[in-house]
């Protein structure tokens, strides 16, 4: 894919920048493997949607097949690793004094590629609680029932993630909302904008004046009101911005 065009008026907005807010969304994550949730799926899962399995009421209903759907998932994330794109931001979050990665991804994968604070709403795939009593569980014997057990009180155990329905940690929400609500700049990545309340983040940002940059190769509900829409894989566009950012500071000499 040729080198995406960064408008110049976009790095000059960044350059002045003092506070900056990103959200990421499955997608910075699908060129590491990892598929997105409204993508079509194939193999295994596909004849199911992720929006049906991904609820307390799924979970319920059928908790082995809600159980081996993450377990497939946890050995997906497991296997990948971090790409350029979130690479890229580990890069930026140095560079801004202040400087907000919130992630509505499960996967952990922006800590690993050296993000230091990044604000997770929807939890963490490879953390494992007790269904009832919400206390996090480490161990389970590996020819027990599936899902395994709670060691305390026997009920099933469950992924550390948050389903629809779910309210979502409350500091991290607050955080992100703050961030919102005070960033000069708002970077959209990867996301469908489509899942409440982390879609509403952008449009804050938008009505606080900020401006907004969408990156995604697809339109989005987002995409008529962000300021700049850079369509293209995440691992593209982000080493783009950061290596036009470095091009501009070598012309200015300055960081
Ligand atoms: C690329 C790319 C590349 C591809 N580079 N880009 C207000 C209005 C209406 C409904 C609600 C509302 N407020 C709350 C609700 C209810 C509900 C909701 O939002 N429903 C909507 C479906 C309408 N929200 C909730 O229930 C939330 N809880 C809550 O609000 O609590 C209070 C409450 C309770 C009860 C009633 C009302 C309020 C909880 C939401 C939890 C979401 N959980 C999941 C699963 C997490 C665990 C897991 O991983 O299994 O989170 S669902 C799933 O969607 C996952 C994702 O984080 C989330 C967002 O998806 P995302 O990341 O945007 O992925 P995709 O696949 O949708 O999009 C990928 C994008 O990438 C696409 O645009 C591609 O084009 C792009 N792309 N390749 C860049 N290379």
């Amino acid at each position: 894919m040729p080198n995406p065009t960064i408008p110049d008026e976009l790095i000059c907005r960044l350059r002045h920048a003092e506070r900056v807010a990103v959200l990421t969304g499955a997608g910075i994550s699908a060129e590491s493997g990892v598929p997105t949730f409204r993508d079509a799926v194939t193999g295994l899962w596909a004849h199911y949607r992720p929006e049906d399995l991904a609820t307390p009421e799924a979970y319920a209903r059928d908790p082995q097949l809600v159980w081996n759907w993450y377990q497939w998932r946890r050995g997906l994330v497991a296997q990948a690793q971090p790409n350029a794109g979130h690479m890229a931001l580990a890069q930026l979050e140095a560079r801004f004094p202040a400087w907000t990665l919130i992630t509505q991804n499960v996967d952990n994968l922006h800590r690993r590629a050296g993000s230091r604070h990044v604000v997770a709403l929807h939890g963490d795939i490879a953390r494992t609680l007790c269904s009832v009593e919400g206390i996090e569980v480490a161990d389970w014997p590996a020819d027990g029932p599936v899902p395994p057990r709670c060691p305390h009180c026997g009920a099933g155990l469950r992924p550390g993630v948050v389903w629809f329905g779910e309210d979502l940690p409350h500091a991290a929400i607050d955080t992100a909302f703050r961030a919102a609500e005070t960033c000069d700049v708002f970077l959209c990545v990867g996301t469908s904008t489509l899942v409440y309340p982390a879609a509403e983040l952008p449009f804050v940002a938008h009505r606080h004046r900020a401006c907004v940059v969408e990156i995604n190769p697809d339109e989005t509900p987002l995409s008529p009101v962000a300021d700049y829409r850079l369509a293209g894989p995440a691992g593209v566009v982000l080493p783009a911005l950061v290596e036009a950012l470095a091009m501009a500071d070598a012309v200015t000499g300055q960081a």
